[in-house]
């Protein structure tokens, strides 16, 4: 399947290109530098409608579709890699609603979401359980017209913000996860029996809040079932097949910046009497690293296309997708890592100390990684999808 950018596309990505200008990276060093969540970049995204790009009309939202949102995603990674995480995991735990939730749910929780009002959250990885999505030990015990949730949750993105968590829970013992031993259930903030635990002080992406979530004793009404009982893993596989494209774009931003700054620099930067890009060995690697950085563009996009086409149907993620969503996980990490290490290299001293940003771009591409399934976990399902 071939995609070619609508006008529509164009104009997201010009509008959000020019906020990432001027508003988005002025303050990407001091994000980095503080680590509290950036309530003032949410502010900017809900002025300008981006949490409702992949959101029906009829839910609020501006219906442009999943690679509307990468485009979005990938212009604010370029400039500050922790703001495009807000946008990441509104898509993240906003996905198993829009994959499985009721008409009636759709109607009570898709328009906050869509105007970026409430943040929402997803739940998935504990202590013992981040590779092994099936190794999951929360559970929730059904009660009347409740659930009790016991667990914990650790590495949860924007849970302390977010005004909702789609928690995986065990809500079947005898029954092994992929076969209706898993749930996914909707907790609201504030709900007795939640707490946020600890926050994480991490190398990257410093901006965007990780926490543990501990439930005790926790009651939720048992109508936040999103799908039936025991559909939880198909849903859980499914959003991850929708938005691995997504963090595959935010490490398309990140690589691509680090890309544009280290050009820059390699061009200005005198020594032995010449710029240094008309040195063999740096022309050499910034070519590579823009080779590695166009394929990945090409492999995000074309994933985005076809997911695009998927979301038409909802019933089902055809085999050449899941591929392709791993595929553009992996390609797109993998370059980031490659080509913000090497901006560091190209920039040498100066590329070492915070002053300028490809320090921060290469802690910051570390992650794409590693969350939302590590590099090892896309080539396993790279490999059995073979
Ligand atoms: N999309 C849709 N369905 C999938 C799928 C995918 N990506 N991967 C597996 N499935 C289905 C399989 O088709 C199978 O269905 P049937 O029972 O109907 O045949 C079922 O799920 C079980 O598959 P499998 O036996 O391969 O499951 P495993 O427990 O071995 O898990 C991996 C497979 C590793 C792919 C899965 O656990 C995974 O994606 N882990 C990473 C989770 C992750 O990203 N964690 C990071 C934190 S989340 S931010």
């Amino acid at each position: 399947m071939l995609y070619e950018l609508t006008e529509e596309q164009r104009m997201l990505q010009d509008m959000v290109r020019r906020l990432a200008r001027e508003q988005i990276a002025p303050g990407a060093a001091e994000r980095d530098r503080k680590g509290e969540f950036p309530w003032d970049m949410v502010e900017v995204f809900r002025e300008n409608g981006l949490f409702g790009c992949d959101f029906k009309e009829e839910y609020g939202g501006s219906q442009m579709g999943v690679l509307a949102y990468c485009l979005a995603v990938e212009e604010v990674a370029k400039v500050c890699a922790s703001s495009s995480v807000v946008l990441l995991v509104h898509e993240l735990g906003s996905m198993p609603m829009l994959l499985a939730a009721s008409d009636q749910q759709k109607k009570k929780w898709l328009p906050g979401l869509a105007s970026g009002e409430h943040l929402i959250a997803f739940g998935l990885t504990e202590p013992g359980a981040g590779s092994d999505a099936a190794g999951i030990r929360t559970v929730a015990i059904k009660k009347g017209d409740k659930y009790i949730i016991n667990g914990t949750k650790q590495f949860i993105s924007h849970a302390d913000v977010a005004q909702y968590v789609c928690v995986a829970c065990k809500t079947d013992a005898d029954l092994p996860p992929h076969k209706g031993g898993l749930s996914i259930i909707v907790v609201e903030k504030g709900t007795p029996g939640f707490a946020i635990g600890k926050k994480e002080d991490k190398m990257g992406i410093r901006a965007s809040t990780t926490c543990e979530l501990i439930f005790e004793d926790c009651e939720v009404p048992a109508e936040n079932i999103l799908g039936r009982e025991g559909d939880g893993f198909a849903i859980l596989m499914k959003t991850l097949d929708f938005t691995r494209p997504c963090v595959a774009a935010q490490a398309l931003g990140i690589a691509q910046g680090a890309l544009d700054y280290a050009v820059a620099y390699a061009r200005e930067r005198q020594q032995f009497g010449r710029a240094i890009i008309k040195n063999q060995g740096l022309a050499w690697m910034l070519a590579d690293m823009d080779t590695a950085v166009e394929a990945s563009r090409q492999l995000v996009y074309k994933t985005a296309a076809v997911f695009q086409e998927i979301s038409k149907d909802l019933s089902k993620v055809p085999r050449e997708a899941i591929r392709l969503s791993a595929m553009s996980k992996l390609m797109a990490a993998e370059t980031a890592m490659k080509v913000t290490t090497d901006a560091v290299q190209v920039l040498g001293g100066y590329g070492y100390v915070k002053e300028y940003p490809v320090e921060r771009m290469m802690r910051d591409a570390k992650i794409t990684q590693i969350y939302e399934g590590t590099s090892q976990v896309q080539k396993m399902v790279i490999a059995s999808c073979l």
